[in-house]
């Protein structure tokens, strides 16, 4: 199968999609619609059945402080559809698969190696990482290749604390992320439909952009196996595929590191992957989007935005023709 995330463009809704929204997200949120009585019992059902989702996947507390610099106002996607509709397809292709099947992999112990273009390359465990700086809470759109999104509450820091760490050299020009592959624990990592390990990357400008993600945890929690445990990336301006999951490696380098969407459709796939409306997926349009959750007819309709609503990064593409890069 030369293009896997065709069959997923254009599919009809699942019942996930179609079930009512929720009255409520945040435990936030939750207190406050308490105090001024406007909870109605369905969301209490709602909440109860969040917790034991959440303790059912081992979901284990982690405090951030929210940073209100970034935090998009729009609703927040649920839990549950945050964690049952997943592209990570070293669990499968199908959008159920990670969250069936990724309850094998291992996320402790569990390290990560920083190398290539820099003076001080390190490894370090999750402990660390953990550690390494204050852990913020940041809401962000997330926007499919595909064409749908959702908004997820985030839990990380900037990438740039680590790349900082580790003293990049001056031949240090992009930054390449590298996925697990361990086919014991992952069963998708046996099929052929991508190049193995899962590669990601970016421009170093754009690795340093404030923006740019190492995310730790999610709705409050470590992050779910099938959500890319225990540490993934998060570039809100980019397709989601950029986004690596459970990243084992990252290595700066001196060119542009190959990426695993690219080798496998290079006319589908570019490097740059910014969230365009006025560039097309050569299948399909992404002038418009589906906002998982929301009602159909209301989503479909929904407006891609340019960089996926986050113009700050306009600049980093000065002069660069987004139709060629794309
Ligand atoms: N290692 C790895 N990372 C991955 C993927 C994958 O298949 N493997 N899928 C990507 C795609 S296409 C998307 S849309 C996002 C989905 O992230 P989410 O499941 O947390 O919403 O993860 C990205 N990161
Ligand atoms: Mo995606």
């Amino acid at each position: 199968m030369r293009n896997p995330l065709q069959q997923y463009g254009d599919h009809p809704p699942s019942v996930s999609e179609i079930t009512p929204r929720e009255v409520f997200e945040s435990r936030r949120d939750f207190m406050r619609q308490l105090a001024v009585g406007s909870i109605a019992s369905a969301s209490l059902v709602e909440m109860a059945s969040r917790e034991a989702f959440a303790q059912a996947t081992g979901g284990q507390k982690l405090a951030a402080m929210v940073n209100p610099a970034f935090v998009v106002m729009d609703k927040k996607t649920t839990y549950k559809d945050a964690t049952s509709y997943n592209n990570f397809y070293e669990f499968g292709t199908d959008k159920a698969d990670p969250a069936e099947t990724a309850g094998s992999l291992k996320t402790r112990p569990w390290t990560i190696t920083i190398e290539g273009e820099v003076k001080k390359p390190i490894t370090l465990d999750i402990d660390s990482l953990l550690k390494l700086a204050p852990l913020e809470e940041r809401v962000y759109r997330l926007r499919c290749v595909e064409g749908w999104s959702m908004v997820i509450p985030w839990i990380g820091y900037s990438l740039s604390n680590l790349l900082k760490k580790v003293e990049p050299t001056g031949n240090a020009r992009f930054v390449e992320f590298i996925s697990l592959a361990d086919k014991r624990q992952m069963p998708g990592v046996n099929s052929r439909v991508l190049q193995w390990p899962y590669t990601e990357g970016l421009r170093m400008d754009e690795a340093m952009h404030p923006l740019s993600l190492l995310a730790l945890g999610m709705y409050g929690e470590v992050l779910p196996n099938q959500n890319g445990a225990p540490v993934r990336l998060v570039v809100p301006w980019k397709y989601g595929f950029k986004s690596a999951k459970s990243i084992v490696k990252i290595r700066l380098t001196k060119d542009q590191p190959r990426t695993s969407w690219n080798l496998s459709a290079p006319d589908e796939y570019g490097f740059y992957s910014n969230v365009n409306p006025e560039v097309d997926h050569p299948r399909w349009s992404q002038a418009s989007e589906r906002r998982i959750g929301e009602d159909g007819f209301l989503s479909r309709k929904r407006k891609t935005l340019m960089f996926n609503g986050y113009s700050e990064v306009a600049s980093l593409y000065s002069g660069m023709d987004l139709r060629k890069n794309y």
